[in-house]
């Protein structure tokens, strides 16, 4: 089953630029997902193409008009016969998280909304916006950027996406541990010696150091994560030597 994206933006070269490389584009190269970036400007109703305006109540900066973006969104849901999900992007809304890329992974129809500006009129978000969701707490210029790295994390869930070798990567947040060091060659860099166990050809003991590297890592770095994540009572006790 193929993903579907259509990304309602201001800036649509920045969408199709930004996700036709590497393996986001071979997937849409391939027909396992297809992107579609929406002009909003294309369904701005006045001759100028207007589609911001200024705040009621005043302040700063310009909000964007409820109808060119309801324009977009009813134009996707005619082409598609659906009514899809509709994020968001917002510094307001939930943290992503890899928990919420797996979900929407499932999803054969995803509509992203990327606002800019001082943000979108309330009432069309209000009809239309299914999910509010923010990449973390900073601030950026627009949605597009957010989008993106959505577009990025939800697509190498979807099966097909990445290839038996790279596939195994698709577990590793899951286990709520960060990955451990990786060397290639050559066996000495700069007088830093790549470890031993690596050379040592004993999968078993490799296998534990990984882990071990893995557990290390994420206390040290991510103590927030360790709680989630699933360790042995022996892993346990071992951290806390
Ligand atoms: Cl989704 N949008 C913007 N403008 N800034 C953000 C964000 C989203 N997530 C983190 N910062």
């Amino acid at each position: 089953m193929r993903m579907n994206y259509h990304v309602l933006t201001l800036f649509p070269e920045m969408i199709r630029q930004g996700l036709n490389t590497s393996i986001i584009g071979r997937a849409i190269a391939k027909g396992i997902l297809s992107l579609e970036a929406v002009n909003i400007r294309d369904y701005a109703f006045n001759k100028h193409q207007k589609v911001d305006d200024y705040p009621y109540g005043g302040g700063a900066g310009m909000v964007m008009q409820a109808e060119p973006v309801y324009q977009a969104y009813k134009a996707v849901c005619d082409q598609t016969g659906k009514c899809p999900r509709v994020i968001y992007l917002t510094p307001q809304g939930r943290v992503f998280d890899q928990e919420l890329a797996r979900e929407l992974a499932k999803e054969e129809e995803l509509i992203f909304l990327c606002g800019h500006y001082e943000g979108i009129d309330e009432r069309v978000l209000e009809e239309i916006v299914t999910d509010q969701v923010s990449i973390g707490d900073y601030v950026l210029t627009g949605g597009e950027l957010p989008s993106m790295v959505m577009i990025d994390a939800i697509s190498r869930m979807v099966p097909g996406v990445l290839s038996n070798q790279e596939s195994g990567e698709t577990e590793s947040f899951s286990e709520n541990l960060l990955e451990y060091p990786q060397y290639s060659r050559p066996e000495e860099w700069h007088g830093c010696k790549v470890p031993s166990v690596l050379l040592s050809g004993h999968h078993k003991n490799v296998d534990q150091w990984r882990r071990e590297q893995s557990i290390l890592r994420t206390a040290k770095h991510r103590p927030d994560l360790l709680k989630k994540a699933e360790l042995t009572e022996k892993e346990r006790r071992w951290l806390r030597e």
